[in-house]
């Protein structure tokens, strides 16, 4: 792939992932025999058998204690300090020992809130076997010394692994979305649980491999040689109009692909504060780059399914704007728009996940084939800004990225279980309060006054 600005594809390294769920157990006991090599070698997998047996058995505990604690959200400057020339290895270690264990817990006691009929579907108790394995293997490392190399490289093999067995949640977690959806179909209240659930868990998980990628990044002691002054996924001078000019071009590869052409770019940026400085924030490439991506695949296809091929395509139009405060990238069409009453549907993940997986094959572009736009929007709110739609139907759309402007303001955005997230989960069919429009005109000679 030509783009720059991708994540890295960590998937690669699949080596060493799996759980030694079948560990053999030699059924001998050590005590009666002399202490063979080969007897001690069964000897240790066999305590480490019962050991994880027992783990596994304090999971429930360990969550508990650990769901306790709020997260700590971390500052853009916090992630720049751990990556800094001065930084420790040993203190990122030992806050991530803490705060990886606290993140999870948080949201595995939400996911242990969710309706019986979504809970027992076999994805979501995949996703959830995946959470208690990584939960366990974080755990491992709480008695050990963060003086030691071969811990800390231990630390980082695991961090690895963790993020390898969780790169198909989201199509995990969708297909237990259709699952659910064939049997019990779909209702607005279900919907609404669903939707605030989902926000919740892949912000979540955005914010725990954000704290995996730094610090595998930071200390696997390599700079990364395509962008050498970036800290982690981190660039402190991100040039927001080349992650702009980068996801267009990448849309237009696929949109090209598909309909034999492509509306072209106009780009404009505006700098109050310094007419003649290139834009540039601190922030995450990658996450800036999926945001754009997506807008532009979006913008891309209603132009053309609003066009003649015959007729010339109005170009999507960019600007991109910085202030004191914030940072603001609009991405307009003029593809037809939407009606209002459907933009909202475009961020749900109940009614944007199709059970026909042929299509999303066939036709990339295709809106509908699932997450982008929902998960788009939390990649923005993750950092304290926010992705918003305002469409005309019968002319086009602005889709607005906002982040903020200052590294000081961009400060991790993340969910905490307690009281409200509780009462949240709770929900009663309690009739609305406001009143359902009726179909019928209302008939006012019930009304009438006898004369
Ligand atoms: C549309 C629908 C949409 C979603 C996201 C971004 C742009 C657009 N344009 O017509």
């Amino acid at each position: 792939q030509t783009s720059k600005h991708r994540e890295p594809c960590h998937s690669l390294s699949l080596s060493g992932s799996g759980l030694s769920r079948g560990e053999r157990t030699e059924n001998y006991s050590p005590i009666f025999f002399p202490q063979s090599d080969l007897l001690k070698t069964s000897t240790m997998k066999f305590v480490r058998f019962i050991m994880k047996n027992a783990t596994l058995a304090n999971v429930p505990k360990h969550i508990e204690h650990f769901a306790k604690f709020s997260p700590s959200p971390l500052s853009m400057k916090q992630f720049l300090d751990f990556g800094s020339t001065n930084a420790c290895e040993a203190t990122s270690f030992v806050f991530l020992r803490q705060e990886l264990p606290v993140r999870l817990s948080n949201i595995m006691k939400e996911i242990n809130l969710l309706p019986d009929r979504l809970l027992t579907t076999p994805s979501v108790q995949m996703v959830q076997s995946w959470y208690v394995q990584s939960l366990m293997e974080i755990l491992a490392f709480l008695d050990k010394t963060p003086d030691s190399h071969s811990v800390l490289d231990e630390f980082v093999d695991t961090l690895v692994n963790i993020r390898n067995r969780h790169n198909e949640v989201v199509p995990t977690m969708a297909q237990g979305v259709i699952e659910y959806k064939s049997v019990f179909g779909q209702d607005p209240v279900t919907n609404q649980n669903i939707q605030y659930f989902l926000d919740r868990f892949y912000m979540s998980r955005i914010s725990i491999r954000m704290l995996i990628n730094q610090h595998t990044l930071v200390f696997d002691g390599a700079t990364n040689p395509l962008h050498p002054n970036t800290i982690g996924s981190i660039d402190p001078h991100c040039d927001v109009t080349e992650v702009v000019r980068d996801a267009y071009q990448s849309a237009k590869l696929v949109c090209d692909q598909y309909y034999l052409s492509s509306p072209d770019l106009m780009l404009q940026e505006m700098n109050v504060n310094n007419r003649k400085q290139p834009i540039s924030i601190v922030y995450v490439p990658s996450h800036l780059y999926h945001m754009l991506f997506e807008l532009f695949k979006n913008a891309m296809r209603a132009t053309i399914e609003n066009h003649d091929a015959s007729n010339r395509l109005p170009p999507i139009q960019v600007m991109v704007a910085i202030g004191g405060e914030d940072l603001s990238i609009k991405v307009s069409d003029r593809g037809g728009g939407v009606p209002f009453r459907k933009i909202e549907n475009l961020f749900s993940y109940m009614y944007s996940t199709a059970p026909t997986p042929e299509r999303a094959v066939s036709c990339s572009l295709q809106a509908g084939f699932g997450y982008g736009l929902p998960i788009s929007r939390l990649y923005a709110q993750y950092f304290q800004g926010d992705l918003q739609l305002y469409s005309m139907e019968g002319y086009g759309t602005d889709a607005v990225i906002h982040m903020k402007a200052l590294s000081t303001d961009s400060v991790e955005r993340l969910p905490v279980y307690n009281k409200t997230a509780l009462r949240n989960y709770k929900v009663s069919q309690e009739a609305d309060d406001w009143c359902v429009p009726s179909r019928e005109p209302l008939d006012l000679t019930i009304y009438r006054v006898a004369k």
